[in-house]
């Protein structure tokens, strides 16, 4: 059994950036980069908030970093020790990803003697607006120490500074930072409290955008000088009186002391893992790179409020816009409602609410009903630009078309809230607004289906599948299949709600003529056209002309690349006039659909399209891997498995799209992972209503043991190489 702590040892300056990810602390309503207390934004420190975006000019809207109140360094003798500046002698990082707590331990020479700085730090899990830190200094000589701490306003950003203003304050041993935004004027409240059991002179100075605790003191050497910092973070838009309740909330956490706060924020994960925490017997390496693929993911999971949705690169920074993609759905969901549906609620809530940004959405391009937004921000507002990729060669924006032509986004919402409904067996989202979500979604649709009146059939036109390389297609497969899925869901749920519920029947039917609705959907349905397999290769096209192209191996078309940032896609990308794909596209169609299709067809087009695919995006990796499982070739499942699991472990994923920086971690890849352990390698699937198991482990993995809730009971499975035991432990309390 692996220790559950993730190293990094020794200084590696060029590690800066990926170790912000990979030692990623968080809480669902902040993330705390992996970043030393020292660090100034050239190092990227970032303490990102969920939900609260800026925009200043005409850069892209982005989430809010809040002021830093763990900045923290010290000087000895007069001297400064803080990295990356000052090389030390020892160094070493440590997260314990059981509990999410980030260690660091450093050992500089002065030259007289040696200098040991220790901090450890946490984003509380029980309090969501508290942070944490023990710092200690301990010297092997004598010496003057003088400690700078406080809270350094001057936060690293992408598209920023987003502060127009910063009022730095201090009072009654407690220091604040309230930044306001440029566009909204929204406040960041940020309180920091400190303790310490040594007595120090104490000052407190302002410098620039900073507010600092200046403490100085005669150390002894070999004593431990250890102190205490809690910070608290409100928003304005968390509540009016945001700057008291932070005072209160470090005050209170001051007099309870940071071991009871940190005993309370152990108990919370211990919680967490008792349902979700997945035991692989044969292969400790895939269940440490698993566990922490959930630890990432609970690090994220909104529990601070009823309705949020959760970005492409988590609480990691300001990447990708902080942006919620389809990614949460198609790929996160899952880990959710299985080990705890309320935050899958939250998660789709967050789509419920953003409904009426996506019928403006579809409105502006001159259509009814709900076309979600690619790139989802507050109120469903996309994100999204028609220049989303800068070109390597002529540093010109390119003009993509994410925006306009991934119609695939509103299915995956119907999925989502579909899954919810199956795996829960609650109807409170349908009866709450999913009804009208999936009528919105396939209202849409609907009016975009072309009619071919020789072949008497409806297409999907201009339009762009998951594979983003391939702009402006007919007839994707993955596409046309998810609008024929989101007419069945409407469909259904139009008979279902029609009889049972007399008020939302009555609402509804204010509405919209449900039978005019209920024959329309019936019809696309049937008619909507779906790529076939060819009759003698079984291969289904991705898209009409797609066998047209040049078939070209990836090495060889890696080796046609002038520069390693250059974009592969769009008009004039590299791949996209040849069969070349960036990611599981054909493959996701049939995996969420298996069961429409021979195992001779899931295999054909597994080992047809997965030499064809970059894997450019890490939501590629875990599609294979699980279409593997239900090929029954776990084996070539693994490493595909391993490489969706290890994302944020080993951080080599692509950093850049042209000339975007899009690091961080990668949420989707560890839901990606999840889902094929679970689905994949245990193979959980419903059956009728009930909960099956049908196992397909790797060849060296011995067991499986983990649990899940369904329909409101927690199961526990165990299953071996071709065995599985399901048992109903009973009800899940949340
Ligand atoms: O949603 C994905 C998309 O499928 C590929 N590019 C990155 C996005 C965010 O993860």
């Amino acid at each position: 059994m692996k220790d559950w702590i993730i190293w990094e040892n020794g200084f590696h300056i060029e590690n800066i950036s990926q170790n912000g990810n990979k030692f990623l602390v968080g809480n669902g309503y902040l993330g705390i980069r992996g970043t030393l207390p020292e660090y100034e934004k050239s190092e990227f420190p970032a303490i990102n908030l969920a939900g609260i975006y800026d925009q200043v000019g005409v850069a892209w809207r982005e989430p809010l970093n809040a002021p830093n109140g763990l900045y923290t360094y010290i000087e000895f003798n007069n001297k400064p020790y803080r990295l990356p500046g000052d090389l030390p002698l020892n160094h070493r990082m440590a997260l314990d990803y059981r509990h999410g707590i980030l260690y660091r331990d450093t050992v500089w020479d002065s030259g007289d003697g040696k200098i040991k700085v220790k901090s450890e730090r946490f984003a509380s899990l029980e309090e969501k607006h508290l942070i944490a830190m023990k710092y200690s200094i301990c010297s092997d000589v004598d010496g003057e120490v003088r400690i700078h701490t406080g809270i350094d306003g001057d936060v690293w950003d992408i598209n920023g500074p987003h502060y127009d203003e910063l009022i730095l304050s201090d009072s009654d041993q407690l220091i604040q930072a309230v930044g306001i935004t440029h566009k909204n004027k929204d406040k960041v409240g940020v309180c920091e409290a400190y303790d310490a059991s040594f007595s120090s002179q104490k000052q407190i100075i302002t410098l620039g955008r900073k507010i600092l605790r200046v403490l100085s003191f005669h150390a002894k050497a070999g004593v431990n000088y250890d102190f205490y910092k809690y910070i608290s973070v409100y928003t304005s838009k968390d509540c009016l009186n945001y700057i008291d309740n932070a005072i209160e909330l470090v005050k209170k956490a001051k007099e309870e002391g940071y071991e009871t706060i940190i005993e309370s924020h152990i108990a919370e994960w211990e919680t967490k893992w008792s349902i979700s925490e997945v035991i692989i017997d044969g292969d400790d390496s895939a269940m440490e790179a698993l566990n922490y693929s959930i630890y990432h993911l609970h690090c994220i999971a909104p529990r601070h409020t009823d309705s949020l949705s959760i970005a492409a690169r988590g609480l990691s920074g300001q990447m990708y816009k902080g942006a919620v993609f389809w990614d949460t759905e198609m790929f996160m969901l899952d880990f959710f409602l299985f080990t705890e549906p309320t935050v899958a609620k939250t998660l789709l809530k967050y789509r419920i609410d953003t409904l009426e940004g996506a019928k403006r959405k579809a409105q502006s391009y001159g259509y009814q009903g709900a076309f979600y937004a690619w790139e989802s921000q507050e109120g469903g507002y996309d994100a999204c630009s028609d220049y989303n990729v800068i070109d390597v060669f002529t540093k010109r924006p390119m003009r993509t078309y994410f925006k306009d032509k991934q119609i695939h986004i509103s299915s995956a919402i119907v999925y989502g809230i579909m899954r919810y409904v199956n795996y829960t067996g609650n109807l409170d989202l349908l009866a709450d607004g999913g009804i009208e979500v999936i009528i919105e979604c396939a209202r849409f649709y609907y009016d975009l289906l072309l009619k071919k009146v020789d072949k008497d059939r409806y297409e999907l036109n201009d339009v762009i599948g998951p594979d983003e390389y391939h702009e402006r297609v007919n007839n994707n497969a993955y596409t046309n299949r998810m609008a024929k899925y989101t007419f069945e869901c409407a469909a259904h749920v139009i008979k279902m709600y029609r009889h049972m519920n007399k008020d939302l029947d009555d609402k509804l039917s204010a509405q919209y003529n449900m039978t005019v609705l209920l024959e329309r959907f019936e019809d696309a349905a049937l008619k909507l056209y779906i790529p076939q397999p060819e009759d003698t290769s079984k291969i289904i096209r991705q898209f009409d002309g797609y066998e047209q192209l040049e078939d070209v191996s990836l090495k060889e078309l890696k080796g046609r690349l002038l520069d390693e940032k250059e974009y592969w896609g769009g008009a004039y990308g590299l791949a996209s006039h040849t069969k070349i794909i960036k990611q599981a596209d054909v493959v996701t169609m049939l995996n969420i659909f298996s069961g429409e299709y021979s195992d001779e067809i899931l295999l054909k087009n597994w080992e047809y399209y997965e030499p064809r695919t970059e894997h450019g995006s890490s939501l590629s990796a875990c599609m294979y891997a699980m279409l593997a499982c239900k090929c029954n070739m776990p084996d070539k499942a693994y490493p595909l498995f391993i490489k969706s699991a290890s994302t944020d472990l080993v951080q080599k994923g692509k950093q850049w799209a042209g000339l975007i920086y899009i690091g961080g971690t990668h949420p989707a890849s560890s839901g990606g992972a999840y889902m094929t352990a679970v689905e994949g390698f245990a193979g959980i699937c419903l059956e009728d209503g009930k909960l099956k198991a049908y196992p397909n482990l790797p060849r060296h993995w011995n067991s499986m043991i983990f649990k899940i809730i369904y329909r409101g009971d927690i199961y526990k499975i165990e299953v071996t190489k071709k065995l599985a035991k399901i048992s109903n432990l009973g009800k899940y309390k949340a």
